[in-house]
């Protein structure tokens, strides 16, 4: 699914790939035979990726995707935390600890000032499916993908952004029948419920979310991080205005207003603010 455009591998890691080309990073969970499950380390490598591209200033998008097929043919976006990691006290590490640091990779999908698209080649399913939820766009395979809620199946349920969120984007009832049933649903019921942006034929996913970032990459910086943090504020709480006004206070510094007040402070004089209107 990623022969076409010329991905550049920036480093290896055992559960995820992550390649670059062209101001997009494409970060793809690499357990197909596990329909993409994650593990602790897993969620490391996800957030250590995630990290780099949000660090690295030519990258503007980010696609999250699955590899696959597995063996037996099925394509998978992610089914979740891996059940069988999972010990008395949770998802355990390979040191014993036990881990929930996908909610981590949640918050940094959320807080990161660049756009991020979920492409769902196949199922998206559990903690699968709350990522889906929580990046900015979703793409899925007309063909394969497969949205469904087992959390309430499995007593290992995301009661934060992966349902309350979800009710955002679905409304109360649709988001409760998800969870609360646990159905199949196939791309286009997804895209009828709000969920998924487009369906795109199987062999043209990839393509189509690359040309979907290709088109945010012609966009302004500055706008594409205020917009997505103004998406998020009503629903983040005080930690929403805290990351909406950082950039505010960000933008302020750029002004000649603040460099007066900064280079008062520093010769010791008042600062001479009457030379800046009172702007209607
Ligand atoms: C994905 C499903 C529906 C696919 O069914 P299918 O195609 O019939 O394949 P299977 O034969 O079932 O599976 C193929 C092989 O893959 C293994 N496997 C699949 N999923 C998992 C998994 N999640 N963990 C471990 N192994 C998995 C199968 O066992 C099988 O292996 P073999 O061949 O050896 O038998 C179907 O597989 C399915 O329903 N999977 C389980 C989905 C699930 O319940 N996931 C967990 C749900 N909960 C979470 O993810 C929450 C996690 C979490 O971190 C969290 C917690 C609190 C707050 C927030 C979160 C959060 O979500 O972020």
């Amino acid at each position: 699914m990623s022969g076409v455009i010329p991905w550049q591998t920036v480093k290896e890691y055992e559960d995820i790939t992550y390649k670059k080309c062209n101001g997009v990073a494409r970060i793809a969970f690499n357990r197909p035979n596990v329909r993409n499950a994650f593990r602790p380390k897993t969620v490391f490598e996800l957030y250590d990726a995630l990290l780099d591209a949000r660090e690295d200033t030519s990258i503007g998008v980010v696609l999250l995707t699955g590899e696959g097929p597995a063996d037996d043919g099925v394509y998978a976006f992610c089914s979740g935390g891996d059940q069988r990691v999972r010990g008395k006290e949770g998802y355990v590490d390979d040191n014993g600890m036990p881990r929930l640091n996908i909610l981590e990779v949640q918050r940094l999908i959320r807080f990161m000032p660049k756009v991020v698209i979920a492409v769902v080649p196949g199922w998206a399913v559990g903690g699968g499916h709350s990522l889906h939820v929580v990046c900015d766009l979703t793409i899925a395979s007309k063909e394969h993908a497969i949205f469904k809620q087992t959390d309430a199946d499995v007593t290992s349920f995301d009661g934060g952004y992966g349902s309350a969120y979800l009710a955002r984007m679905v409304g109360q009832k649709r988001a409760r029948e998800i969870f609360f049933l646990g159905r199949n649903y196939s791309a286009q019921e997804a895209y009828e419920m709000g969920m998924v942006n487009a369906v795109v034929p199987h062999d043209q996913l990839e393509q189509v979310a690359y040309e979907w970032a290709q088109e945010i990459l012609k966009k302004s910086r500055i706008s594409i991080r205020m917009l997505k943090f103004a998406f998020n504020l009503v629903d983040d709480g005080l930690v929403g205005q805290q990351v909406f006004a950082g950039e505010a206070t960000r933008l302020a510094y750029m002004t000649e207003e603040a460099k007066e007040g900064r280079d008062a402070f520093l010769e010791k004089r008042k600062p001479n603010f009457d030379q800046f209107p009172w702007i209607p």
